[in-house]
């Protein structure tokens, strides 16, 4: 079989020797999906003002809007599927003995493929929760009419994602510390590592000696540092990796 010269000895070596390897992914992952990303030419900050739509503040003063910008993106997802880069995570968990996903994404695209341990630190877009009293709903199709949906409680549903200014889920995030603090290797792939707690991740897995990769199209805030930086497509590369993986194992 041939040798892929796209990975460096080095990560072809923790690979083989991690005994955590985690992932970070972001929404370039879903792209090739047909999911638009949030920043960069044709992302969704472009078009739609995220002050407007995605913070609690937005929600009190125009739910309506709010619950149309969602009704619309959980339309989109009705008719995308995961993408090869989300198969190939798959396979990187089957084929490791022990591989974490860290999702910033809350398209459920990472479950939709097959991943198992997905840590999903802003939620997912396809429940609800209630504004008032908090009860999850994990019911998808729950809200999707012209009237606001309700809680049992009398106050209104809103999908379970974390906006600006919210606090991420505690034990989730206590979760995602714990992985990046653990591994020896952690990928970065398809995020613009702008957006805290979660571009917090790398840095932490650095300061404990883990291998840091990240798979981006473009440069981001960590490809400075970053011990190797693979500029493509996720959909491409990932199953690249895959490929190596069983190359090493042959060997
Ligand atoms: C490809 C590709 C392909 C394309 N292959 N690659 C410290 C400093 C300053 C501010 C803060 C701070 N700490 C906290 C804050 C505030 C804020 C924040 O981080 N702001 C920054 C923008 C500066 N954070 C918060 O508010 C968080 N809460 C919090 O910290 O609570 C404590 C607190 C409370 C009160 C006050 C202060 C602190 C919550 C953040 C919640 C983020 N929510 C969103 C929306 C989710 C719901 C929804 O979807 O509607 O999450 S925003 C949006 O950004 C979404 C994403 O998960 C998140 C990250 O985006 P991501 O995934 O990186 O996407 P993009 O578009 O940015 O990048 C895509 C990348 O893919 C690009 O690099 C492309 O090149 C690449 N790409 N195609 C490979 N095919
Ligand atoms: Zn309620």
């Amino acid at each position: 079989m041939k040798k892929n010269t796209l990975f460096s000895e080095q990560l072809i070596q923790r690979l083989k020797e991690a005994h955590l390897v985690v992932a970070l992914t972001g929404a370039g992952v879903s792209a090739e999906s047909g999911v638009p990303t949030f920043r960069g030419a044709d992302g969704l900050w472009k078009q739609f003002r995220a002050e407007e739509l995605a913070t609690p503040q937005a929600f009190v003063k125009n739910p309506q809007l709010v619950w149309e910008w969602y009704n619309y993106r959980r339309n989109l997802l009705k008719k995308i599927d995961p993408n090869p880069g989300h198969y190939a995570l798959v396979e990187l968990e089957k084929a490791l003995a022990s591989f974490h996903l860290i999702t910033q994404n809350v398209d459920g695209l990472h479950t939709r493929a097959g991943s198992g341990k997905v840590v999903e630190l802003h939620g997912n877009i396809l429940r609800n929760k209630c504004f008032n009293c908090q009860k999850i709903y994990f019911e998808p199709e729950y809200n999707d009419s012209s009237t606001l949906p309700k809680c049992s409680c009398g106050g209104l549903l809103r999908p379970n994602v974390v906006w600006f200014g919210e606090m991420l889920d505690q034990e989730i995030l206590d979760r995602a510390y714990r992985l990046s603090e653990e591994c020896q290797l952690f990928f970065s792939i398809g995020t613009s590592s702008l957006v805290y707690p979660a571009a917090e991740l790398p840095y932490i897995a650095k300061r404990n000696k883990a291998y840091i990769v990240e798979i981006n199209l473009e440069k981001t805030e960590i490809s400075g540092w970053v011990n190797e930086r693979i500029a493509g497509k996720s959909g491409e590369i990932l199953p690249q990796l895959v490929e190596s993986l069983k190359c090493i194992r042959m060997n």
